[in-house]
């Protein structure tokens, strides 16, 4: 197999035996009348892919991305560098990072600030040089001991005023790096125990905190989009971004809907009981879909094992579910996954991002299939046939009432539901992925 450095660029190459090339994802290949590249438009994750380093709760690092440098602005400027070759490599267009995944955390929260701002200036540099893109970024308000009993929701005010400034640097650094989005992930704004908890008053400064994000972005004319990440547990044992539904009636409560989308990822999903297709469907349904965390769980194992997507089946109904909801706009594909603790080469990486490349360019054109033979829509147009005529027509057009409908459920002589043909469907869908 070759080495890392021995792979210059990844391309597509359907009949080729050689790991490093694309079997399904062809960049310019237009799907639907789209580049596949626009479709998918995906991203890397600067914290799993050049930070993290295979620590669990078990045993310590199983890799070393330290380059070389032992500490300060020095490593941080080599771990961009590389994140920018690996972009490259992969032709991938976008990245997405944590603040503190691209700076050293100072002394004190102004040196952090100086660090950061430095660094943003450096890949600032390096975007334009390699011709790419920020996706999103964010702020992690949730590593640091001051962050244990949440950020926006944290008892402590001087807590919430920290978050804010990690905020608004994060904002500053989205309108300079031009991003197309920042995410709001839950962190620790959720409880472990309501025996010592404010609900009512840390929902309300969530809120607040968020508002005042809207305004700044404002302010300083940042026109990306905002998106919540939902996620039902972990860190807390109740985070209050549960899931698309929750945060749906969140934002509504607050009036916020108009502000934020869903950045929906696939083990946040699975996490909350949901596919991660539900997830997709109920942000399309809510016009609240945005952009997608591309990872998977381990079902036996229930915990963010944040894996490479390689599941074909689930990719599928996710690209389903995007071209359903029109595409990505200002979204795209990040993969919030990391390599296995036990895959701990650079080739790993490689391999792993061609993996989850692959799965989803995979699912990108079952998709297309399933949607250009109208199977599934002409299936569910028929099913639900009887609300474009007769009573049902009145109910759709909200142009009857109780008194009616007892009525005419009175007259009814036979009733006949239509079988849900689930095994056929199911069969159906085997056929498109498999024939
Ligand atoms: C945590 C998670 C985060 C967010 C960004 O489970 O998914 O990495 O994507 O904070
Ligand atoms: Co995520």
């Amino acid at each position: 197999m070759k080495k890392y450095d021995e792979v210059k660029k990844v391309i597509y190459d359907p009949k080729s035996d050689d790991p490093f090339t694309f079997s399904y994802y062809n960049p310019e290949e237009v799907i639907l009348g789209k580049k596949m590249k626009d479709h998918l438009k995906f991203a890397i994750s600067y914290w799993h892919t050049i930070d993290a380093c295979g620590t669990d709760m078990f045993g310590g690092d199983t890799m070393d991305k330290n380059f070389g440098k032992d500490y300060g602005l020095d490593r941080y400027k080599k771990k961009a560098d590389f994140a920018f070759e690996l972009m490259d490599k992969l032709q991938i267009e976008y990245y997405c990072f944590h603040d503190v995944d691209i700076a050293p955390v100072g002394k004190t929260l102004e040196e952090s600030m100086k660090y950061f701002n430095e660094m943003v200036d450096y890949i600032s540099e390096l975007q334009k040089k390699h011709n790419k893109k920020l996706l999103w970024n964010t702020a992690n308000n949730f590593g640091d001991k001051i962050f244990m009993a949440g950020a926006a929701t944290s008892p402590n005010a001087d807590v919430f005023a920290c978050a804010a400034a990690k905020v608004k640097a994060g904002l500053d650094a989205a309108k300079k790096l031009n991003a197309s989005g920042y995410v709001f992930w839950g962190g620790r704004e959720g409880y472990d125990t309501l025996l010592n908890t404010d609900m009512g008053l840390e929902l309300d400064n969530l809120a607040r905190f968020m508002k005042m994000a809207v305004a700044y972005a404002k302010k300083i004319g940042f026109k990306g989009s905002f998106y919540i990440e939902p996620k039902p547990k972990e860190p807390t044992k109740h985070q209050y971004d549960f899931d698309v539904a929750t945060c749906m009636n969140f934002l509504r409560k607050y009036g916020l809907e108009k502000d934020f989308k869903m950045n929906i990822e696939a083990n946040h999903a699975t996490l909350a009981g949901h596919t991660f297709q539900h997830e997709l469907y109920t942000a399309r349904v809510n016009d609240s879909f945005g952009s997608i965390d591309a990872n998977q769980g381990d079902l036996f194992l229930g915990w963010d094992t944040d894996q490479f997507p390689t599941n074909v089946y689930d990719t599928t109904m996710c690209m389903y579910e995007v071209l359903k909801a029109g595409g990505f706009t200002d979204g795209g594909l990040n993969f919030d996954a990391k390599t296995r603790r036990q895959s701990n080469t650079f080739e790993d990486i490689l391999l792993a991002y061609i993996a989850g490349m692959d799965t989803f360019a995979l699912g990108l054109r079952k998709a297309a299939e399933l949607i250009e033979s109208k199977k599934l829509d002409s299936f569910i147009k028929e099913r639900y046939d009887s609300y474009t005529k007769g009573i049902g027509k009145k109910i759709v057009d909200e142009d009857t009432d109780f008194e009616e409908l007892y009525n005419y459920a009175l007259k009814i002589k036979d009733i006949n539901v239509s079988s849900g043909r689930q095994e056929y469907l199911e069969q159906m869908i085997n056929k498109v992925l498999f024939k």
